[in-house]
């Protein structure tokens, strides 16, 4: 079986720690670089996390770890998402560093050279703000078109935001990013809140990762704060596994129910800001006329999860995970 060269670009944070292991569980990928972002803390501390991540899942004398933007494009600096994610973004850890050397590209620069070497076959993996694939794409437009395909966790199609009662955290911290992307002509699958709110995991399932032995312990400690955090802001017993979602569907779009559409985010208003606006292929305008310049926006249309899909991804994460030990 042939691994497909794949980016994931990240802002750890504890589900992005888990969706990495996943990853790497698979066996279905060859990781080219891990490209890290601000988001869930700011971009120093994402790209601190990201090497000692690379090193417990012992991936770091072979991946690259980049880093990214210092703060969205627009919008002031990146703040940290401590509640859920502990005040470091990965619980109570204190891993320690890789001693890989850092690279001298930026995670944007990682892209758009992979995106020449693998022209046609990558795929890019975002479970952050969306800002390092906008750099990408503002610099060489053609980046749109070279990558295979863009999978990424974020926004809310047709259910309530998670940051404020629209918008999802990753689209809300920088929508204008966002919105660079999902009109550049990128071939993109959303996996947002309304997939991966229904995709829980409860401690029946964190019971089955503490069986499997020392290779998920860290993912278990992790899995605990997270899950903490959850029934803390009314969640109960089970968190939602966002970021492991997005890389599920980079292999298989079962996991979700999508539709082909496009998604306009809101960028002008402060209330409404970072609301994806699913406009449906398929959408009868029944009581409005379409601007010409709404029609020519959603030309750029791309796969948006609508819900769960028949396969069960729960399930398969807990059975993925121990497939790839991690140390620490
Ligand atoms: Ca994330």
């Amino acid at each position: 079986m042939t691994a497909h060269p794949i980016v994931l670009d990240s802002d750890p944070g504890i589900d992005d720690a888990l969706a990495l292991q996943y990853l790497l569980g698979t066996g279905l990928w060859d990781l080219k670089a891990y490209t890290s972002v601000g988001g869930n803390l700011p971009a120093d501390v994402t790209y601190r996390n990201a090497r000692a991540l690379a090193r417990a899942v012992r991936i770091d004398t072979d991946v690259p770890v980049h880093h990214g933007a210092g703060r969205p494009l627009s919008r002031l600096p990146y703040k940290a998402a401590s509640d859920f994610h502990g005040p470091a973004g990965l619980g109570h850890e204190a891993l320690p560093d890789s001693a890989a050397a850092h690279p001298a590209e930026s995670s944007a620069q990682a892209l758009l050279r992979l995106s020449r070497d693998y022209e046609g076959e990558l795929t890019v993996c975002a479970t952050g703000p969306l800002t390092n694939v906008a750099i990408a794409l503002l610099e060489d437009p053609a980046f749109a078109h070279r990558v295979k395909r863009l999978v990424f966790m974020g926004g809310a199609a047709q259910v309530p935001g998670n940051v404020t009662p629209v918008a999802e955290f990753n689209i809300w911290t920088d929508p204008d990013a966002a919105e660079v992307v999902v009109s550049s002509g990128i071939p993109f699958t959303m996996v947002d809140l309304d997939a991966s709110h229904r995709w829980l995991f409860g401690s029946a399932d964190l019971a089955a990762l503490e069986a499997a032995g020392a290779g998920t312990a860290l993912a278990v400690r992790l899995l605990r704060v997270y899950m903490d955090a959850y029934r803390r802001h009314g969640g109960g017993d089970a968190c939602p596994l966002h970021d492991p979602l997005a890389v599920g569907v980079c292999a298989d779009e079962s996991f979700i129910t999508a539709a082909e559409g496009a998604v306009i985010v809101e960028c002008a208003s402060e209330l409404t800001r970072g609301k994806t606006v699913f406009v449906p292929s398929a959408a009868e305008r029944a009581y409005y006329t379409e601007s010409p310049s709404l029609t020519a926006r959603a030309r750029s249309t791309g796969r948006v999860a609508l819900g769960p899909g028949p396969r069960n991804f729960t399930k398969d994460f807990v059975a993925t995970l121990p497939l790839w030990p991690a140390v620490g």
